[in-house]
């Protein structure tokens, strides 16, 4: 693997009317979820969910990635094909979450570092041979009174650099995620303010790992205001005050920025990222790395059960349409309703 090899993965899963399925939710966070829709979580349903989204006809029509998680990368069809030779087949590219979680910051109440880096290399390892291409972490940032601290915003920055460059010495290309969490009842200006200082520190520490920028991917939030705050999500605010704060934060040199979805509606996500790229402004691809802003609505519909599987994947294909339009500034709501009345 070269800087070469690295920059063509980037590239690649930023190419035209394409973007990412982030499936890479851990057991705990998909049990949550498949709580929610009254299935049990287990290794099998987990499995039958994830066929479900992967054998999706012609969805490699708009997906270039999918990021796995560590059992599904090991995972098999109910026919035995594994689940990321699934993918290989489809021409989508296949990815892998390293990062371990998060936990609680010795010395600061309240506030969570990602962790694992020991033993990642090995990890990595193991991850290439079974053919993943890139890989991803995620750090969790929390607004809150007085937080984050700069010290957090410090120690995310840090274990993310080191994973990026752990991640290209290894051949695979990196998907830097720090997240600033919709939690809260802040303004979009907070959040703004909150993601400027957090992709600030993320590219000194990425600058100071040496991590080379052309061969690496960009997933952050969206500006938006806080769940619990008063404030309208207006798609023009957000789409100004997200491009504004990448502007001033993140180098031209970094090929795309692959939004994550965060708790907005799948219509609010799309509508966002639609916004962003009617404005054309951007010196970088704009895209989707969506979880639940792809998958909420087939999740429901599915509800573990077999039967459904047809009516789930066709809402998946939907949204991940959607999603391809507006990572070309060309979704509208009327495209919205005539997907709605098709699956109503
Ligand atoms: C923020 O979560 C990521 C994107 O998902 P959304 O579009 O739903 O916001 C997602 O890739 C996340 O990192 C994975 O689901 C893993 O999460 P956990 O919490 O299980 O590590």
């Amino acid at each position: 693997m070269t800087d070469l090899d690295l920059i063509t993965t980037a590239q690649e899963l930023v190419a035209e009317r394409k973007g990412i399925l982030a499936a890479d939710e851990s057991t705990g966070t998909i049990t949550r979820r498949f709580s929610a829709v009254g299935v049990e979580s287990t290794p099998e349903t987990r499995r039958d969910y994830r066929q479900m989204l992967f054998t999706t006809p012609r969805i490699e029509t708009f997906l270039s990635g999918v990021i796995l998680y560590d059992e599904t990368i090991r995972q098999s069809t109910t026919d035995g094909v594994l689940l990321r030779d699934v993918l290989v087949g489809k021409g989508i590219i296949p990815g892998i979450k390293v990062d371990m979680g998060t936990t609680e910051l010795a010395n600061f109440p309240g506030e969570v570092v990602t962790e694992g880096l020991d033993g990642l290399r090995e990890r990595l390892a193991e991850y290439r041979d079974m053919g993943a291409r890139f890989c991803k972490w995620r750090a969790v940032i929390r607004i809150g009174d007085g937080t984050p601290t700069r010290g957090n915003l410090v120690a995310n920055a840090h274990a993310m650099a080191r994973y990026a460059a752990l991640c290209q010495e290894m051949g695979l290309m990196p998907i830097v995620e720090p997240e600033v969490l919709m939690d809260g009842d802040h303004t979009l200006e907070r959040c703004e303010r909150v993601t400027t200082a957090t992709l600030h520190h993320t590219f000194e520490q990425l600058f100071e790992q040496r991590v080379l920028l052309e061969g690496m991917l960009l997933k952050p939030n969206m500006v938006v205001p806080g769940k619990g705050s008063l404030e309208d999500m207006d798609p023009t605010a957000v789409a100004e005050a997200t491009l504004r704060t990448l502007q001033r934060t993140v180098p031209a040199a970094v090929p795309g920025v692959v939004f994550l979805s965060g708790g907005q509606t799948p219509e609010q996500a799309t509508m966002n990222l639609n916004a962003m790229n009617q404005m054309g402004e951007a010196p970088w691809e704009l895209t989707f790395s969506f979880a639940r802003a792809l998958q909420g609505p087939a999740m429901e519909a599915w509800s573990g059960k077999a039967e459904n599987v047809q009516i789930a994947q066709e809402l998946f294909y939907q949204r991940a349409q959607l999603a391809s339009a507006a990572r070309e500034g060309e979704y509208s709501e009327t495209m919205e309703r005539a997907t709605t009345r098709l699956s109503g």
